[in-house]
Formats: structure tokens, C-alpha cells, sequence
């Protein structure tokens, strides 16, 4: 009885924390500050009956008295790296779905002249933090970073931190129970200890007006409300040496003017060196400009109508079958899609890591990022919606300055209801209240064949709201055809651009069988698919981007045919050894010849 109240108040409290930091305000640009890495062997103890709690584990005890002893030592078990994910570390991990207990000693000391916070890239999906025994926050959202001021906790010398993991699904987390992707749990993203000044820079946005080419919009805001201090914005090669003074909030705002702007595109993905300062806090960073627009049915960049030749994939590097979290990952990822011929990536399907949208930008993409609202979302629950609100803002946060970003996401194949269309308004609201110059997009499943006006036709309401509509269709696959590919009109959403943000069908790479027969699971049959596709593509007049599902082939739980699947979606261009399949070199062709048109 005792151990069940006390466990029922850890729990409350455990929600109170996940609220205080769930979609609180981040550190602009962490890797541009001084930090610390904490990553590395991390000791951890695998907590299937969720025990370790009630047993104060974080706590760390050592035996003193002849009496003592305690049922858990950190020391002399399992070593999981971090980042990582724990499932690709231990066999005994690979299906693990609960809590994870990571523990590492640090030094450090208290600096009077300095703040210092804890700061993790990500943790898949929850986890609450201790730091020399006691909890200090917790957080709910496997793909967006969070920090800790740690201040006023940290110890001159030995310093001990715990993180609870757990990554259970739920019917009320985001995504819910069932989604078609590996359920990694772990520290995933990059632990870093930060030092700011007493009072520093915490948020800064620098980037393009929306709508003018030579006209940057720079808001700061330091970390404590102080007015009347100084904040330097330099970007020397556009001559720019703006002073801006705060207001009582501690913010500033301002607008330059420049000339001679290069802006940045696919072709010439040009950056500039950025400096803000104020006091003795100075912040650096390469910053792209670049206008997004869209209207009537077209989307054009920096005033040119632009097709998205788009690819999509998962935060995955399928050979060592876990979750990718380095640069050197990221430069295995995008160098396939730069190979494919792509201007354009779907980071599927919630926020990936900060060094792919950072190469990424260097690299020329494009880049869609979305939440993870994938089908099967809880829109009665008004918990979720919240959690849904910080995602968004940790996803807006973190990569507001990064040009390359012009889309964000906000939700995956949602059925209209009045609920689901407040829910989603909501997060149109949040995100328009932290940014205005990118397009805001969903995907939908919902297009149907209209027999009686012999087109594909769609009815949801909420797409009204939206800048951009995708739709995901399995034409072939999952549907088949009602008519003939040439044939296949549509008049889906006709005053929006519209993108085909999925479409294709499973093969397994070198099986070759029937071009006519989906279950030979052939090359053959998944490159037929991409022709008919694309005959389609000629057949919808707002059609302003196209997105094959998917680049390579990924681990999901529920792909059960024993040969042709075996845990794996096979739907990739590339398999998961990274061989090329028929489609790939179809999808090339369709790339090329649409950037010549
Ligand atoms: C979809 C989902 C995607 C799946 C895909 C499939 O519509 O958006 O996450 O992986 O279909 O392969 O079924």
C-alpha cells in the first residue's frame, strides 16, 4: 500500500515535470555555445518491472555498515553507448520496450560567473533526470531536445546523473501504439554540459522576411528580462553591424536591409557568417537566406516556381539496424539522396537529428520536417494536444534559423472529425505564433475515385487552412487501379499546390517475378508501379512535387511475411544493404528530366 501511493505521487509528479518542460524555450544553436560532450559508455540497468524507482536507485547507494547492502549497483553490468539507441547494443534489447536506467559520472564545478544546463539532443520516448540523487525534470517526446539548469546542482568535482528511460508505447503519447517504424528507445541524440554566461543570448531569429529579398528579420531574446542592454548582430559580408537595444522582456527587434543578397537554393546553397553579442556572451553561427511563398497553386522559391523532385526517410541506418545520431550517419543518408537527384527531403516522420538538417543545408536540400502525428492519434485527449503543442515548438525551436527548413509538418494521415480538425488547429496556431516564413503542410490518405465525376476527388475541410497539401496514395499497392494510369484524373484540393508525399509498393531487392503481380514481391512489379505513377503525375494540374516512399528499405515490427519482409518495409528504392532496386534508377530518370523541363 505504501510503495503503491508513493509510487502513484512520483508518477504525478514525474507528469507535473513533463509539463514544465514540455515545449519550453530552447537554447538557440547549443552547438555554437561552450560545451561539454557527455556521450560515451554509460552504465545501465535494464528495469522490465519498472522496480527501480521505489528502490531509489538514482540515488546510487553505497554500503557502509557490516549490515549493509543494496539490491543494485551501476558499476560491473551493462555498458550502453550514448548516444544510441539500446535495442542495436544488447540482443536482450532488440525487442525491449519499457525502462532503461543510464548512469555516468562527470566532473565539474560551480562557476560564480557562469549558468550551466544539461542538454539532451534526444531521449526516446520519456525520461525523467536526476543529478546527485535528486530529480531535477523529465521529458516526454523521443525526437526533440530539452535542457536542464544545473546551476545551482552541480558539485565541484564528482557529479553523478541518472536518466530514466522508458519508451512504452501509449494510446495518449505522439505517436500512440502502432506505427510503421522501429520503436528504438535509448538517449539517442547527444548529452552536452552548457556554459552561458550569467546573462546570455538564449533565442535568436535571423532569417529572411518571407515575402521581401532583401529584408532580414533578426529578433533576440536574452536569457533574463533586462532592459536597455545592448545585442550586436554582424554578418560582415553583407556589411551588416546592427545595434539593437532590449526592451523590458530582454528582447529586441529589428529590420535590415540588404543589398546584394545571395540567397540560398538548391543550386548554390550559400551561408553567411553570423555573430550576435551582448555583454560578455557572443554566439556564432552559418546562417542561408532564402523567401518560401506560395500562390494560387504554385510554390516558389526566392520568386521562382519550383517543383519538389522530394525523398523521404526514416532517422535509420538499416545495415546496423539502428537509429542513425552522428554526422557521419547523416553523410551516408544524404548522400544517397543526393545520388537519386533529389532538392528536396521529407525527414520522416517526426524531427530527425540536428547534424542532418545542418548537412542537409550544406548540402542543398530542401527540407520537410514534421511531428510525429502519424495515424491512430488520440485528438480527444487534451494532454496529447499539449504534448503535440511542444513538439511542435521544440521542432520550430531548434531549427528556426535553419533556411533550409521550409516546410513544417503537422500531421500524417488524420480522418477528419471535428476533434482532429481543433487539434490540428490548434497546432497551426502555435506554429504560426513562432513562425511565419515557412509553409505549413499535412499529409492525407483520404482520396477516393469518383466514379460518377470519374476523377480523384478528396473531402476534408481542413486542408482550407493549410499552405500545402500532400497526399499519400498507394495506387497499385494498397488500392488498385480503378482506371488506366493515363487515365487517372485528379481534382484533389485544385486551388492548393498539392505534393505526392508517398506512393510506391514493396520489393525485395534482386527477386525478380511478374511486372503484373504485386505478391511476386519482384523489382519488377514495384518498377511498374513508379511508371504508372508517374504516366498519373501528367493527370494532376496542381501537382507541385512528387515523393517516392521511400529511399531505403526500414525495420518495422509489423512486416510479417517470413521471406519477403521478415520485420523489414520493403517499400525502399534501396534495400537495406544498400543495393539498388529497378525503381531507383525510374525514380533518377523522372528527376532529371523534370529539373531540364
Ligand atoms: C503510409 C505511412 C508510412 C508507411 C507507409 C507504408 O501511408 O505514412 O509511414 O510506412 O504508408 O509503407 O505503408
Amino acid at each position: 500500500m505504501k510503495i503503491g501511493k508513493k509510487l502513484i505521487i512520483s508518477m504525478l509528479l514525474l507528469t507535473a515535470l513533463a509539463e514544465t518542460l514540455a515545449g519550453q524555450q530552447l537554447i538557440t544553436n547549443v552547438y555554437g555555445r561552450d560545451i561539454r560532450s557527455l556521450n560515451g559508455k554509460w552504465n545501465a540497468i535494464i528495469d522490465l518491472y519498472d522496480q527501480g524507482r521505489r528502490m531509489n536507485i538514482y540515488e546510487n547507494q553505497q554500503p557502509k555498515g557490516t549490515t549493509d547492502f543494496f539490491e543494485y549497483a551501476f558499476e560491473g553490468g551493462l555498458r550502453l553507448n550514448v548516444p544510441g539507441d539500446w535495442n542495436s547494443q544488447a540482443t536482450e534489447l532488440k525487442y525491449y520496450e519499457g525502462t532503461v536506467w543510464y548512469a555516468r559520472h562527470f566532473d565539474a564545478g560551480r562557476l560564480a560567473d557562469s549558468r550551466q544546463f544539461l542538454y539532451f539532443g534526444a531521449v526516446s520516448y520519456r525520461c525523467t533526470i536526476y543529478l546527485n540523487g535528486k530529480e531535477i525534470g523529465a521529458h516526454e517526446g523521443g525526437f526533440t531536445p530539452f535542457h536542464l539548469e544545473v546551476t545551482d546542482q552541480l558539485k565541484d568535482g564528482d557529479n553523478f546523473l541518472v536518466v530514466e528511460v522508458n519508451n512504452r508505447r501509449t494510446k495518449d503519447a505522439i505517436p500512440a501504439l502502432a506505427f510503421d517504424w522501429w520503436n528504438y528507445g535509448g538517449i539517442t541524440r547527444d548529452v552536452l554540459l552548457v556554459r552561458t554566461a550569467r546573462t546570455f543570448v538564449e533565442d535568436y531569429f535571423i532569417q529572411l522576411d518571407k515575402n521581401a529579398p532583401d529584408r532580414i528579420v533578426v529578433k533576440v531574446r536574452l536569457s533574463d528580462k533586462k532592459a536597455g542592454e545592448q545585442i550586436t548582430v554582424l554578418i560582415p559580408e553583407l556589411k551588416i553591424n546592427a545595434l539593437l537595444t532590449t526592451d523590458a522582456e530582454g528582447k529586441a527587434e529589428a529590420v535590415l536591409s540588404v543589398k546584394k543578397l545571395q540567397r540560398w537554393s538548391p543550386e548554390d546553397p550559400k551561408l553567411y557568417a553570423v555573430t550576435i553579442a551582448s555583454g560578455s556572451d557572443r554566439v556564432e553561427e552559418q546562417i542561408g537566406f532564402r523567401n518560401i511563398t506560395v500562390k494560387g497553386t504554385d510554390i516558389y522559391l526566392n520568386g521562382k516556381p519550383m517543383f519538389m523532385c522530394c525523398i523521404s526517410f526514416h532517422e535509420e541506418i538499416p545495415q546496423r539496424m539502428g537509429r542513425a545520431f552522428s554526422e557521419a550517419d547523416a553523410a551516408v543518408l544524404l548522400h544517397e539522396a543526393k545520388e537519386l537527384g533529389v532538392n528536396m527531403i521529407r525527414l520522416a516522420h517526426y524531427p530527425q537529428n540536428e547534424y542532418t538538417v545542418r548537412l542537409a543545408e550544406k548540402m542543398g536540400f530542401l527540407l520537410w520536417q514534421e511531428i510525429p502525428i502519424w495515424q491512430g492519434i488520440d485528438f480527444m485527449d487534451n494532454d496529447t494536444r499539449r504534448k503535440a503543442q511542444g513538439m511542435l515548438t521544440e521542432m520550430i525551436k531548434r531549427d528556426q534559423n535553419r533556411c533550409s527548413v521550409s516546410y513544417w509538418g503537422i500531421a500524417n494521415e488524420t480522418q477528419p472529425s471535428k476533434e482532429r480538425n481543433d487539434f490540428l488547429t490548434s497546432l497551426l496556431q502555435t506554429g504560426r505564433q513562432l513562425d511565419t516564413t515557412r509553409l505549413y503542410v499535412a499529409a492525407f490518405d483520404l482520396v477516393r475515385f469518383n466514379a460518377e465525376k470519374q476523377r480523384f476527388t478528396m473531402d476534408d475541410s481542413f486542408t482550407s487552412q493549410l499552405d500545402v497539401v500532400a497526399i499519400n496514395k498507394y495506387m497499385g499497392w494498397y488500392h488498385p487501379w480503378p482506371v488506366e494510369p493515363k487515365d487517372a484524373i485528379w481534382e484533389v484540393t485544385p486551388d492548393k499546390p498539392l505534393i505526392i508525399s508517398e506512393f510506391g509498393g514493396e520489393a525485395l531487392y534482386g527477386q525478380s517475378g511478374d511486372e503484373n503481380i504485386a505478391s511476386s514481391w519482384s523489382e519488377e512489379y514495384q518498377a511498374r508501379l513508379y511508371k504508372d505513377n508517374i504516366r498519373m503525375f501528367g493527370n494532376i494540374p496542381n501537382l507541385r512535387g512528387v515523393s517516392p516512399w521511400i529511399l531505403f528499405d526500414f525495420r518495422s515490427p509489423f512486416r510479417f511475411h517470413p521471406t519477403n519482409q521478415d520485420g523489414w518495409n520493403r517499400k525502399g528504392l534501396i534495400s537495406d544493404q544498400g543495393m539498388r532496386k529497378q525503381a531507383w534508377y525510374i525514380m533518377k530518370e523522372y528527376y532529371e528530366k523534370r529539373k531540364n523541363e
